[in-house]
């Protein structure tokens, strides 16, 4: 079905490349097709698939609403996030450098140090605040350029159009790569905002119910959209079919689903900001986030993902909790509290996570839909076993 860049993001999220009449039976719910090939009229004559790898007709309805809903051209989706990192990080070659902001998720900057590092790819970490320095560490072979925003887990903004401008004044051909995880299409759009590509780990909001392990990568230039399509190919990181009807059935309630994360994770954050037991919160929608301003520049709203330092023992306040769960990852309907730095940043070195701020009294909550009431009273006995 054409993607109308006019119509509201819901009716896309429910709509775009779910068109009944593309099957002969008009399933209103797209169909589920496992078959891993396809029959041929003859040899090398198919009827636009030939084998699961290299297209699939449920994988192919995902990346149709997945480019709708981001108002790109292109969706590719991917085994993980980390699977859709690898696929972008493919397109590099031994000699080129990245400039990546420096607070982003664990498994990215492993990545990209001992993974990409491996085939003579040069990373640089740089604050992605300061915009000078940043577009400072760009060198004659910087070929890409790796955003978080907000970053995890620390939730600092950086300003996507400025690093842009900024980036592809030096040189317009560097790819800028934004990973948009932690706020979805339905808040922030960064393609919209100049860059060039947008990578999710689908795991996480878009999924939103904690059961596939998923990534994409968005783009609307062609010829990017050639080049990843080949990676995807030739790499075989791709997602199962299985896990691609879950993905289509998930986004059609992203919207619902994320405005009540924000009113959730609004709600814990004011609560948190004014409890005695709390030294310091992070939430961008509050004025007290020292780029509250950007905040509503670049996003129309914010997600669950909060994060604070606690006053008292973060352990005996994690094993206090008893709605929230005490799990990594993030953005499913059930609340999740963890500890980054033992649990999703344990990878970075101490020194990394000290400059961050990343110690054991920073707890980072991603607040699901549960009751609203519930989930405060349950941080507020849990904060009281804090300090026991
Ligand atoms: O887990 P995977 O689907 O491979 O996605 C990796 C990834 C990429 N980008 C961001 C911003 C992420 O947060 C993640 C995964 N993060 C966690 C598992 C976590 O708990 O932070």
């Amino acid at each position: 079905m054409p993607t109308n860049t006019e119509e509201g993001f819901a009716t896309k999220a429910i709509h775009a490349g779910q068109d009944p009449l593309q099957w002969n039976y008009c399933p209103v719910v797209g169909p589920l097709v496992m078959s891993t090939t396809f029959r041929q009229d003859g040899p090398a004559e198919h009827r636009g698939f030939e084998y699961g790898r290299s297209g699939n007709p449920t994988r192919n309805m995902l990346e149709t609403t997945l480019a709708a809903i981001e108002n790109g051209k292109h969706g590719l989706t991917f085994a993980s996030g980390l699977g859709a990192t690898t696929a972008l990080g493919a397109l590099l070659e031994s000699g080129d450098h990245i400039v990546c902001v420096d607070d982003i998720y664990g498994g990215t900057s492993r990545y990209f140090r001992t993974c990409l590092s491996k085939n003579k790819i040069e990373i640089s970490f740089a604050d992605g605040n300061n915009i000078k320095n940043f577009t400072n560490t760009i060198k004659n072979n910087t070929k890409m350029v790796w955003i978080e925003s907000p970053t995890n887990p620390l939730l600092k903004l950086i300003d996507i159009r400025a690093i842009v401008d900024a980036v592809k004044a030096v040189r317009s051909d560097i790819i800028v790569v934004v990973d948009n995880s932690f706020l979805t299409c339905y808040f922030q759009r960064p393609l919209e905002l100049g860059a060039d590509a947008v990578i999710y780990s689908i795991t996480k909001y878009m999924n939103g119910h904690s059961d596939v392990v998923m990534g994409a990568v968005i783009v609307r230039s062609d010829e990017l959209e050639k080049r990843l399509r080949y990676i995807q190919n030739a790499l075989g990181i791709v997602p199962s079919p299985f896990d691609c009807s879950q993905v289509s059935r998930s986004l059609k309630t992203l919207e619902v689903r994320m405005k009540q994360h924000m009113k959730n994770g609004l709600a814990v954050a004011k609560f948190l900001e004014a409890h005695p037991h709390v030294t310091r919160v992070f939430h961008p929608l509050l004025p007290s986030h020292p780029q509250h301003e950007l905040s509503k520049k670049q996003m129309s709203g914010h997600s669950g993902m909060v994060s604070f330092y606690v006053e008292g023992d973060s352990s005996k306040f994690l094993k206090a909790l008893k709605i929230f769960v005490v799990a990594e990852s993030l953005g499913g309907y059930e609340s999740l509290a963890e500890l980054p730095s033992t649990m999703t940043h344990a990878s970075l070195t101490q020194e990394a996570r000290d400059e961050l701020g990343i110690n054991d009294k920073l707890i980072r909550l991603s607040v699901g839909i549960e009751t609203e009431s519930d989930l405060i009273a349950d941080l507020d006995q849990a904060l009281k076993a804090s300090l026991l």
